[in-house]
């Protein structure tokens, strides 16, 4: 049996976040993962920081790699009626997001875990949340050699993630879930060739959605709109890549620039949100929590406001006996969330094509296209969303 001021189940963004603040904190955490740290390390989902992000990340001292590799983009471009319309960013909001993979982010917190002896523990299985009722929730596992293990906690964070653990191990009748499903998901390809334009393209095109982004100068990530229960085995590259042609052809200066695919994935959408999101002293965080379609690049961003605000409620909890924080908690991150919630469902509707919708629908979506592409108010509406709202 060990002790540990928090445990937090995952090594995601969420978890190896609240635990780097934690540990900044004089807090004692122990992180869970059922993974490897080379699962981790490599597995490539989101790839843009909200500016909030990025400042926080510095602010840390987890900014020097994301200073140097990551890539600040001021505008991104809408592309529709094979014409390109650029939402200028910063010259909206004055603010920039920043293209840096959330692989990279896992990375640098892993390696500032492993430089100051902040322990994590990777292949472990069958965790448990026991006694949650108690003031002292136990956490069971087993350890990569299959050894019995149990950490004793003052406090869970459940950050393990939209499959996890912890929201399930909450009483059924405590929590409200409320959801959105998309007739589509998303075929993800990362391609070893320079990104065929400058910023990120969104496109909507009559044969579906297609988003043009990137990873750094040498590597391009896309992904194409696809049904939900598409197979992968279905899509060779030759196919992606016709498809990628069709729905980013513009009558303006653009080539795709082709080549060697690397990784490919297919993603289901949906938006999804749990209330509240802490039960007595288990407190959820990121996806675990809630979902939202990857159309708005939310996500990552949400995992990284939930454990700035939960960090701060157990510091205060810790170290001053005082519980208002960790009170508001669910209450404080819902209200960004439910934010991100709208502006992701909008960016999502307003871009994909929906196999069920109408005449009347699709000219509903084309004029929110257009007036946002036109009118200074709309883009600026947007711009904002996107870069993301200041922290709570
Ligand atoms: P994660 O990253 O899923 O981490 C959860 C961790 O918990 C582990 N785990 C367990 N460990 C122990 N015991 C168990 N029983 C466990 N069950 C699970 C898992 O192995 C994992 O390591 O959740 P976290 O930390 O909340 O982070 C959330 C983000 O990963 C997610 O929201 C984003 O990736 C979403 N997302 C994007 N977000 C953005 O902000 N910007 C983007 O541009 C963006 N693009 C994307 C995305 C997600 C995508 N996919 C693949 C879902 C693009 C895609 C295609
Ligand atoms: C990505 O680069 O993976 C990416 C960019 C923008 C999105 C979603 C994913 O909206």
């Amino acid at each position: 049996m060990t002790r540990t001021q928090v445990g937090i189940i995952g090594a995601g963004p969420a978890g190896l976040l609240l635990s780097y603040l934690l540990h900044g904190e004089g807090i004692d955490a122990v992180v869970l993962e059922a993974r490897s740290r080379s699962y981790v390390e490599q597995r490539v989902r989101a790839g843009v920081c909200e500016h909030p992000t990025v400042e926080l990340l510095t602010e840390l001292g987890l900014g020097d790699r994301l200073a140097r590799e990551g890539l600040p983009h001021h505008g991104f471009s809408l592309r529709f009626d094979g014409e390109d319309h650029r939402i200028a960013l910063t010259e909206l909001t004055g603010k920039s997001i920043t293209v840096y993979g959330q692989q990279e982010i896992v990375k640098d917190l892993i390696a500032a875990h492993e430089a100051k002896g902040w322990p994590i523990e990777f292949e472990v299985s069958e965790v448990d949340i026991q006694d949650l009722e108690s003031d002292r929730p136990r956490l069971t596992y087993r350890d990569p050699r299959g050894g019995a293990r149990e950490l004793v906690c003052d406090f869970v964070a459940g950050c393990d993630g939209f499959h996890g653990i912890s929201r399930p191990a909450i009483p059924a009748g405590r929590l409200r879930t409320l959801d959105r499903e998309y007739p589509f998901a998303w075929l993800g390809v990362l391609a070893e060739t320079p990104p065929s334009h400058e910023e990120l393209i969104y496109a909507h095109h009559e044969r579906g959605f297609a988003l043009h982004s990137m990873r750094s100068p040498e590597l391009t990530r896309l992904y194409l709109q696809v049904a939900p229960d598409e197979r992968l085995e279905d899509w060779p590259d030759e196919r992606i890549w016709a498809e990628l042609a069709l729905r980013l052809e513009t009558s303006g200066d653009f080539a795709l620039h082709e080549g060697p695919l690397v990784d490919k994935g297919i993603t289901p959408m949906r938006s999804f949100v749990t209330e509240p999101m802490a039960y007595r002293r288990l407190f959820l965080a990121g996806d675990a929590a809630h979902i939202v379609p990857p159309t708005g690049a939310k996500g990552m961003n949400l995992a990284v406001a939930d454990v700035y605000a939960l960090s701060a409620a157990l510091t205060e909890w810790v170290r001053h006996n005082r519980t208002e924080l960790a009170e508001s908690y669910s209450d404080t991150c819902l209200r960004r969330v439910w934010r991100a919630e709208h502006f992701s469902w909008f960016m999502t509707t307003m871009l994909h094509v929906d196999p069920g919708a109408d005449e009347f629908a699709r000219r509903l979506q084309l004029s929110q296209l257009r007036y946002t592409a036109s009118s200074a108010a709309a883009a600026t509406s947007l711009a904002e969303n996107y870069v993301g709202l200041p922290f709570a």
